[in-house]
């Protein structure tokens, strides 16, 4: 039984979250899903968070589902397929459509929903030490928790397939060069850069980007008409913002912007 299986943390207008079981390289099981799911609610109530940083405790990023929980009984196609419904799946949608961007720092090895999970974050940052692993096709299972998707869209059909049917680990430098992932920085400098870019975020015109994150994703469903009809209404919804109104005033007045992220009234 693990005290706390992740750990929260308020900075100024945004949090950190750590995966928080370095003993399995913060492998996920259930309980470890209830907390993130909790902490993940709370900072999308809390009207003062407007970024948020996600890491791991210890060597790891996450190496996915821990492979001794109930959760992953070998056999159990069923169990298997609930679990993904009941927490790997909502964990992934909500990564996605939490309304300020998700800054994942990758600290060390990230495998299997581990990988996917950071890949479903807005923007990855690596240490050099770090590694992305599909690791599913060393234990018999498929590539999830968005892996199927973010892999072709992130670095293209051909290395797609062969990272997901080798399960071969991808280095941060590689992961860098094939746009896998934002940036490779050195280990020592991983986490004063996740900080600095949700220190950027705390101050940004937070609205703008959660419509911004959102049409990004809805685009790739879209074809260049649909996806222009789609920014010309999002575009009027950015624009009805505090946050625009302020960007242009201060644009003008040649002054530094001073952004609420607060929706328009
Ligand atoms: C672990 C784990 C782990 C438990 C390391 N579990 N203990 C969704 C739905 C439901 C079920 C199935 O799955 C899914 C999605 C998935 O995520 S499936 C993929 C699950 N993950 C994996 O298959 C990765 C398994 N781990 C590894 O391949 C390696 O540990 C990696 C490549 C991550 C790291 O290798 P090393 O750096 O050599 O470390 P290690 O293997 O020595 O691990 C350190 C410890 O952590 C070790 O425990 P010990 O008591 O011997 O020190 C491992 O047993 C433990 N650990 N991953 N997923």
């Amino acid at each position: 039984m693990d005290d706390k299986p992740i750990l929260v943390e308020k900075c100024a207008g945004y949090r950190v979250i750590t995966f928080n079981r370095p003993q399995c390289l913060n492998a996920f099981n259930e309980a470890m899903h209830q907390a993130l799911k909790a902490a993940l609610a709370e900072a999308e109530a809390d009207a003062d968070c407007r970024a948020l940083l996600l890491t791991g405790a210890g060597r790891a990023f996450c190496a996915g589902q821990d492979l001794n929980d109930r959760l992953a009984k070998p056999g159990e196609t069923a169990v298997l397929g609930s679990s993904l419904e009941a927490y790997y799946n909502p964990l992934v949608r909500k990564l996605r459509a939490l309304p300020f961007p998700v800054v994942a720092a990758v600290n060390g090895v990230a495998a299997g929903a581990g990988a996917n999970i950071a890949l479903a974050c807005d923007i990855v940052v690596a240490a050099r030490s770090a590694s992305f692993v599909q690791a599913f096709a060393k234990i018999g299972l498929v590539p999830d928790s968005g892996g199927t998707w973010f892999l072709p869209r992130l670095i293209g059909p051909a290395r797609a397939r062969a990272l997901a049917l080798t399960g071969e680990p991808v280095l941060a430098d590689k992961a860098e060069a094939w746009g896998l992932i934002w940036k490779m920085t050195e280990d020592l400098d991983l986490m004063a850069q996740a900080h600095q870019l949700c220190t950027h975020f705390a101050s940004a015109p937070t609205v703008g980007l959660a419509l911004t994150k959102r049409i990004l994703d809805e685009s790739w469903g879209n074809d260049l008409d649909s996806q222009l009809d789609l920014e010309r209404e999002t575009q009027r919804e950015a624009s009805l913002t505090p946050d625009y109104a302020e960007g242009v005033r201060a644009f003008l007045e040649k002054r530094r912007p001073v952004f609420t992220g607060r929706r328009g009234t």
